[in-house]
């Protein structure tokens, strides 16, 4: 098929949820050098490259103080909500920001806007963007609803699963989210399979 165009979506590389952080995520550095490679690649190939973080104010009904599941976490403006500092960035990146209303969970990268205000969607079509490569942080919640919200709006998706872990509350959860993703259409792919058409 003509005009095929693939992105990468880094997904909420943040230090809260980094193992001593505020919802550290089991095994959550390994993403990082992972995530390093990837970025490489698609910055060599001259593909976009698209961060979210999550953002929140200091009352939200996200967490569990307001009646929500979650102790605080990426509070807007504090360390906890930095990317981790190992994560390499580069200057193109186009940052995608999420969970900023006090009443939303806003879990997938598609509830965000860029710095412009723009949909995560709008802002991938007009890039002419079709097949979107997923990793980061955390599996069973945002990595999830990312990926099936790229599904919905016909994207193609590969989960980068080396570059991805999962909070696993219940046991399993990852697991299970990997199998809904896959029921639903998203490839899964690593460092050794992905191969990208420029
Ligand atoms: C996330 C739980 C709460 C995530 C965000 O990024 O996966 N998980 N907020
Ligand atoms: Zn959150």
């Amino acid at each position: 098929m003509a005009n095929k165009k693939a992105a990468l979506l880094v997904v909420d590389v943040q230090n809260d949820f980094l193992p001593g952080g505020a919802l550290g995520v089991p095994e959550g550095h390994a993403v990082i050098p992972v995530l390093n490679e990837y970025l490489r690649r698609f910055a060599e190939a001259g593909l976009p490259i698209y961060a979210s973080r999550d953002w929140h104010p200091e009352e939200t009904s996200h967490f569990q103080e307001f009646g929500g599941p979650w102790p605080p976490h990426c509070v807007q403006g504090t360390s906890g909500a930095e990317f981790h500092p190992d994560l390499e960035l580069p200057p193109s990146t186009v940052l995608i920001t999420k969970g900023t209303d006090p009443e939303e969970d806003a879990y997938s990268a598609f509830h965000g806007t860029t710095d412009d205000g723009e949909s995560l969607a709008d802002r991938l079509q007009r890039d002419g963007v079709t097949h979107l490569y997923i990793g980061g942080l955390a599996t069973d919640y945002c990595v999830r609803a990312s990926a099936l919200d790229a599904r919905r709006l016909g994207l193609e998706v590969t989960l980068l699963i080396d570059a991805s872990r999962g909070v696993d509350v219940q046991e399993g959860d990852s697991e299970r989210a990997i199998e809904e993703m896959t029921a639903n259409g998203v490839k899964l792919g690593t460092l050794e399979t992905v191969e990208l058409v420029t």
